[in-house]
């Protein structure tokens, strides 16, 4: 057996044991079986193996993703090629055909997507800092774009008073508000340098109306392990109206149920209604109950004019380049 053939076999092996296709410097992976993308192929050709659709992929630069379809018997192979990553769940549709969906499988986080030509925000569904195939959302438009969403609160969804493993594994889902958890931020802070960015629109019946947007960017953020409480650092306020996180550098996370902050006299994560990281619970309280106007509870920041409720919340991290 000579080397081209032991190295096609080799592919071929490797084929199916993982269902990912390397050919040169593409990379293919499977990204849905029974799912076929909104738009129409760019081009679509009929094909005996399989393996036909991936090389003939790979040869056309305008091809990013493809589908192949058994339609029957006399034509058993049917490669359809797009011009676009099908990743964007938005773009894929459920079907009863026998299909199987490949894309270019480079795209592991949101600045990859922005880089591929992906400048809108919303949910993606990609093989994730290549840890397998799940949503992430994804903001495009602040500052160059390709931030990964770690908090979004827009509509009051959830229940976010809530204990340590809630917040360890996350709340809620990335179409609707949610909190990607504690131990993927780890994992994620932990693969690199990471920046934080959050927005938040101040409620305008006790806010200065002239400024009702609030920002805050920090060149450093980083979540240590759950040995260590999932301790903040936190670091180089690079914008903003007011710096309102570097106080709380090095502290653990607090839940209702584990309380980490440096309050000795109350638990944080009770007086806010939700787990966070705090020295004296004030200040900046993205998990507090949405709004309570009875209670005046609420997601809340101190402002140059006090204490105001937010409408909304949205933290973003996003590697240093
Ligand atoms: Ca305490």
């Amino acid at each position: 057996m000579n080397v081209k053939n032991l190295i096609r076999i080799s592919l071929i092996l490797f084929w199916f044991e993982t269902q990912i296709m390397i050919i040169a410097s593409k990379r293919f992976e499977i990204v849905g079986r029974n799912k076929i993308p909104n738009k129409t192929p760019y081009s679509t050709v009929d094909v005996k193996f399989e393996q036909h659709c991936f090389s003939k992929c790979h040869h056309m630069t305008k091809c990013l993703s493809f589908l192949i379809n058994r339609t029957s018997n006399a034509m058993p192979i049917r490669c359809h090629f797009y011009d676009s990553i099908s990743t964007n769940l938005t773009d894929i549709q459920i079907t009863t055909a026998d299909t199987k969906l490949f894309t270019t499988a480079d795209i592991q986080d949101c600045q990859d997507l922005y880089n591929s030509g992906y400048k809108d925000s919303g949910v993606y569904y990609i093989n994730f800092l290549g840890k397998g195939q799940r949503d992430i959302r994804c903001d495009m438009e602040i500052e160059g774009g390709g931030w990964i969403v770690i908090l979004y609160r827009m509509t009051g969804q959830h229940n976010w008073n809530v204990g340590w493993n809630q917040y360890k594994n996350g709340i809620g889902e990335m179409t609707s508000d949610f909190y990607l958890g504690n131990e993927l931020i780890h994992q994620i802070t932990d693969s690199g340098q990471y920046q934080m960015y959050f927005t938040t629109e101040l409620r305008a019946v006790d806010s200065p109306p002239a400024d009702p947007m609030y920002y805050g960017w920090y060149e450093h953020f980083h979540v240590a392990d759950e040995a260590d409480s999932y301790r903040l650092s936190i670091g180089g306020f690079k914008g903003g109206q007011t710096d309102l996180l570097t106080h709380l550098d090095g502290t653990q996370f607090t839940t209702i149920d584990r309380d980490r902050d440096t309050n000795n006299n109350k638990n944080c994560g009770n007086v806010k209604k939700g787990g966070f990281w705090w020295r004296a619970c004030g200040g900046f309280q993205p998990t507090s109950i949405y709004l309570d106007t009875n209670s005046m509870r609420c997601m809340g920041l101190y402002t140059t004019a006090g204490r105001t409720c937010t409408k909304n919340f949205q933290i973003m991290i996003k590697k240093k380049i």
